[in-house]
């Protein structure tokens, strides 16, 4: 793709492992505060780090790596940008790093340690607020740019369907859009003011609702980036076509339309949403589980093809046949194997009943951890292998693909260490989000981390095996992105490996937005409409702050 383009997607990439960087040394800090081993000054506390975690990996380190890869992406599927989708590319990146940074600012001064899911009655200082704002609307201008640079591409082909890449890109940032419309009305209409003292209190309830409208959704702006590498990048690796084309795009139609009206499956325990509303999302929840097993069929599909195609006989012969010397394909491998409990585990948090039981435990702790810090994190590192020396021009050494396979598999232990001890913690009935000197030493509390795979030790280890792990990708990334030596023979040069599709077979009526957006819209209404009004009219004495909100 051309200099200029590279230019931008580098940026994002380079900002999103800074906060990688910081957010994984947070999370050492986290394990061994728990584990009661470390004592911090007194300018610092376990939420403000807890807090600094959750935002530098799960917001900011995703966001801005999603970005440079659909940057790389489009420019490489629909052609280098024109001058204002480059221009506006930039003016989106800057305004997004300006809230990333404020927000920093406001977190590490121990002014919002109101954690990632920063939702009331928990209030930060009124800065961070408008951190988080500008976040958004950066990401906002950045999602226009590359929605016109689609758009500059359809004009120009008339009756054609766009490239896969290009679609699922569009898809996800159509998700995003929709998503971020609760959490900015939120944010301008009731943190800001309350924050900044201009009204006297704030309607919690709504607050949280809008605040989950755009949380769940959030969680497939991280999966579909990942999915896109499934589906888009494991086949050629493995070297075959996507498996469907047609089946790709209506799974990711079918998260634009079940992703958003779900937001009450995280607010099941929460007095004030009437059972009707809470079992109608729970359902609309289990609709957004089936495109995740459409992909699940569509990888095995994928996987199967290949294999026959090397020779492979008997049901599981294509396993053997899987490339597992390639980096880049491994690490995306034990990326899927942990979705499988990872989505277990959220079928069962999303089971009305079963929620009551590991609604704010570790439990929950542990179910983002197999989700978006392994399925989605392993995945972006196993694209981080290629796309940065794409970029840079520079190799991906015999050494570095050595190195590479040590971090995937410490990363993958550590996880099965930490996760687990987290799962059965939870089981167990310990609280989340709670620094153990919290518990006052009350031996109650205390006893369940006497076991041997729920003790804090072992959290601690997977843990610190963790940022070891991490530390070996960031030596990675900086030898990729600065000092590895230019690649100069053909057989050094590091491809952007895109799988082909057969969009010519899949029917139009799929890439019309109008009506898939015009659904979402229908099925947010159905689920929201008449329990957000009830709360803004039932709103607590003083919350009405600006009236109506
Ligand atoms: Fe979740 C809480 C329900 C998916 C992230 N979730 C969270 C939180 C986060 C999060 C961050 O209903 C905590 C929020 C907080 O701070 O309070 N989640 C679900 C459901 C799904 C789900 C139904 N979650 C995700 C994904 C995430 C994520 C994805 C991040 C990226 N989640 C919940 C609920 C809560 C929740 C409740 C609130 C709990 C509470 O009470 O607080 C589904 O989307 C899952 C569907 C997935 C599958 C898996 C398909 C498997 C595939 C892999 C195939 C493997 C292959 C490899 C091919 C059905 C695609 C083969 C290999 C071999 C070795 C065989």
């Amino acid at each position: 793709i051309a200099a200029k383009d590279r230019k931008i997607a580098l940026w994002n990439i380079g900002v999103a492992y800074t906060a990688f960087l910081i957010g994984t040394l947070c999370g050492l800090l986290q394990v061994f505060i728990r584990n009661d081993a470390l004592q911090l000054p007194a300018w610092l506390d376990y939420y403000q780090i807890l807090t600094a975690h959750g935002v530098l990996l799960a917001l900011i380190y995703t966001a801005f790596f999603i970005f440079g890869f659909f940057v790389t992406g489009m420019s490489k599927t629909l052609g280098t940008f024109g001058p204002k989708v480059w221009l506006f590319s930039w003016i989106g990146f800057w305004v997004t790093l300006a809230g990333t940074v404020l927000a920093t600012i406001m977190i590490v001064s121990g002014e919002a340690s109101v954690l990632y899911t920063f939702y009331a009655p928990l209030k930060a200082s009124g800065w961070y607020y408008v951190g988080l704002a500008l976040y958004v609307v950066g990401t906002w201008i950045s999602s226009f740019a590359l929605i016109a640079h689609y758009l500059v591409w359809r004009k120009a082909h008339k009756g054609e369907m766009s490239p896969l890449f290009a679609f699922m890109t569009i898809a996800t940032l159509v998700l995003w859009l929709i998503a971020c419309l609760g959490v900015v009305a939120t944010v301008l209409f009731q943190y800001i003011p309350w924050a900044f003292g201009w009204t006297d209190t704030i309607n919690v309830e709504l607050s949280r609702s809008l605040f989950w409208y755009f949380g769940h959704p959030l969680v497939y702006f991280w999966l579909l980036p990942a999915y896109m590498a499934w589906y888009l990048i494991v086949p050629k690796l493995l070297g075959v076509k996507v498996f469907s084309d047609s089946l790709a795009r209506l799974s990711f139609v079918l998260f634009i339309l079940f992703s958003i009206p779900v937001g009450f499956h995280h607010q099941l325990t929460e007095p004030g949403i009437s059972n009707f509303w809470k079992f109608l999302q729970v359902v609309l929840t289990f609709m957004v589980i089936v495109p995740s097993l459409m992909t699940a069929f569509s990888m095995f599909a994928t996987f199967e093809t290949s294999g026959r195609k090397k020779g492979a006989k008997g049901l599981f012969g294509w396993f053997a046949m899987l490339p597992w010397k390639d980096v880049r394909f491994t690490s995306i491998f034990i990326a899927m194997a942990f979705f499988i409990p990872g989505g277990a585990g959220g079928i069962i948090n999303a089971s009305f009943q079963l929620n009551e039981v590991v609604h704010n435990t570790l439990w929950i702790v542990g179910h983002f951890h197999i989700t978006v810090g392994t399925p989605v994190a392993m995945t972006f590192m196993g694209m981080t292998f290629w796309l940065i020396p794409y970029l840079t021009g520079r190799k991906f050494t015999k050494s570095m693909q050595r190195l590479g396979f040590v971090q995937i598999i410490t990363w993958s232990i550590g996880m099965l260490l930490m996760s687990t001890a987290q799962h059965v913690l939870g089981l167990l009935g310990a609280p989340r989000r709670t620094a153990y000197s919290s518990y006052n030493n009350h031996p109650a509390a205390l006893e369940w981390f006497d076991g041997i795979l729920t003790s804090h030790v072992t959290m601690a280890i997977g843990g610190s095996i963790l940022f070891i792990s991490a530390m070996m990708l960031m030596y990675i990334v900086v030898m990729t992105m600065f000092l590895s030596p230019k690649a100069e023979k053909p057989e050094d040069i590091v491809e952007f490996p895109l799988a082909d599709s057969d969009r010519e077979s899949s029917p139009k009526f799929l890439e019309n937005w109008k009506i898939w957006i015009g659904i979402a819209f229908a099925l947010i209404l159905i689920a929201y409409a008449i329990p957000l009004s009830s709360m803004i009219q039932h709103a607590p004495p003083g919350s009405e702050g600006l009236k109506t909100w």
